[in-house]
């Protein structure tokens, strides 16, 4: 992805050896390339690399800070200003109803808020209301089941308002029911009448509007449209993953003033998060987002039973690695873990575990199915002689015994640093909400 060229920026301020006018313009300048290539909005460009400019030629550096620090500070605050707030959905009883053009996510996104809400505990059900695209029910169906979520659906019907009423009425009981609905490849009438009725019928509190993130600047117009038609409250980006041009939707929902709530980030269900504007901004500065990351390590942790005392906090033993293997097949590659590690951590990771691949992952399981439980729970005691034993037990080498005990160490000392909260190599301070 093409923001992903702001990493560089926070890199080569902390390196360079002077800071001084011409820095700060070259460094505005990648900005403005990286914001562009992403498919920003124009205005919104000049508005953001303009006030940065400003800023870091005529503030004063703060007592607490350094002057890299204190360029860096403003470059992400007024990254923040151009993102705008998030929506933030409360905990409680709510109907949602989700709309988009074709193909923009939005049965996908229906099983991912659906999990998102039961994962934090409320009872949640889906109803669809696509009564066009034939496979439509099933497919919801299929994903709601196998989250164990409530579903609803008329499969022969096609009066697409009737079965919204009639599946609030069915889930009743639940305390956020989603309502999906059809798309069309363009905004037609039929579908912004459909889409109008539901409405009406249904009263949502939150109607959210689903937009494919390739749209780029396309995505603005679209926006207006279904605004003006039902009046949207929040904007969910979907396939952030696969495009360069995801800084255009992102411009889009701050032109048009309609907050984003949530991003999805792959097709699996565990790829969205909520939309955190400080946790998102700075991991576009490759400073990290450790608040997303444990937010998903506890999403993924508590399916795997995991115990998230150990997980976090550093009392962490070759069982907690062992299931902490098997949770990462859900929380997607590693490299997407590493990049909502905070800047300079994610660096030092790369040498020391980005290289563990699937494959690797899977020898270790079978490297520790060969140890005991003395040796899983206390991985101290595991001297040379064990280590052949356990190699010899395992089909492996010695070797592959020791990779797997480095990694542990290193995912030993990543949990402890996560604890004492002290991670990235810059000496940030003041930066507001980031957990540092
Ligand atoms: N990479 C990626 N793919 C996604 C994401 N969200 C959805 N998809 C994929 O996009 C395709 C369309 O998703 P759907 O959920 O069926 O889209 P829809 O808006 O319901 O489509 P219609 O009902 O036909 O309008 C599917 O192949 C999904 O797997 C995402 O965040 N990332
Ligand atoms: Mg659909």
């Amino acid at each position: 992805m093409t923001l992903d060229a702001l990493k560089g920026i926070v890199r080569k301020i902390a390196k360079s050896s002077t800071v001084d006018k011409a820095l700060v313009e070259e460094v505005v300048r990648d900005i403005q390339r990286a914001l562009l290539r992403a498919d920003v909005n124009v205005i919104q460009v000049k508005e953001i690399s303009e006030s940065i400019k400003k800023r870091a030629l005529s503030e004063d550096v703060l007592p607490a800070l350094n002057v890299k620090e204190h360029i860096i500070k403003i470059v992400y605050e007024e990254l923040m200003r151009g993102i705008g707030e998030g929506l933030e959905i409360p905990l409680k009883k709510a109907k949602i109803m989700l709309v988009g053009l074709q193909g923009s996510g939005k049965t996908t996104t229906t099983a991912k808020l659906a999990k998102y809400f039961k994962d934090k505990g409320l009872k949640t059900g889906v109803v669809t209301a696509d009564t066009w695209r034939p496979a439509a029910y099933d497919q919801l169906k299929q994903l709601a089941e196998r989250y164990d979520i409530k579903f609803y659906g008329e499969k022969d019907s096609k009066d697409a308002v009737k079965i919204a009423e009639n599946g609030l009425k069915a889930l009743k009981d639940c305390d956020i029911v989603i309502i999906d609905t059809a798309g069309r490849h363009a905004l037609e009438k039929e579908l912004i009448d459909e889409m109008i009725a539901i409405a009406s019928a249904t009263k949502p509190n939150y109607k959210l509007l689903v937009i494919d993130a390739a749209m780029g600047q396309l995505a603005s117009r679209q926006a207006k449209a279904f605004h003006e038609a039902i009046g949207i409250d929040g904007i969910i980006i979907t396939k952030f993953d696969g495009t360069a041009k995801g800084g255009g939707a992102l411009s889009a929902a701050r032109e048009i003033g309609i907050p984003i709530a949530f991003i999805g980030t792959g097709e699996k269900v565990e790829d969205f998060e909520k939309f955190d504007p400080a946790g998102f901004v700075s991991r576009l500065l490759g400073m990290g987002d450790i608040k997303a990351l444990l937010e998903k390590v506890e999403r993924v942790v508590k399916e795997e039973d995991l115990d998230p005392d150990a997980f976090i906090k550093g009392t962490f033993t070759l069982k907690d690695v062992y299931k902490q293997i098997e949770a990462m097949g859900k929380m997607g590659p590693i490299s997407k873990i590493l990049d909502m590690l905070p800047f300079g951590f994610g660096m030092k990771m790369d040498d020391a575990v980005a290289e563990v691949t699937q494959e690797k992952m899977k020898k270790f399981k079978v490297i520790m199915d060969s140890m005991t439980e003395e040796e899983l729970l206390n991985p101290k005691i595991i001297d040379s002689s064990r280590i052949r034993r356990i190699a010899i037990g395992s089909g492996t080498s010695p070797q592959e015994v020791r990779e797997l005990l480095k990694y542990y160490k290193t995912m030993k000392s990543v949990m402890k640093k996560m604890k004492k909260g002290k991670l990235g190599k810059l000496p940030i301070k003041g930066f507001p909400k980031m957990g540092f």
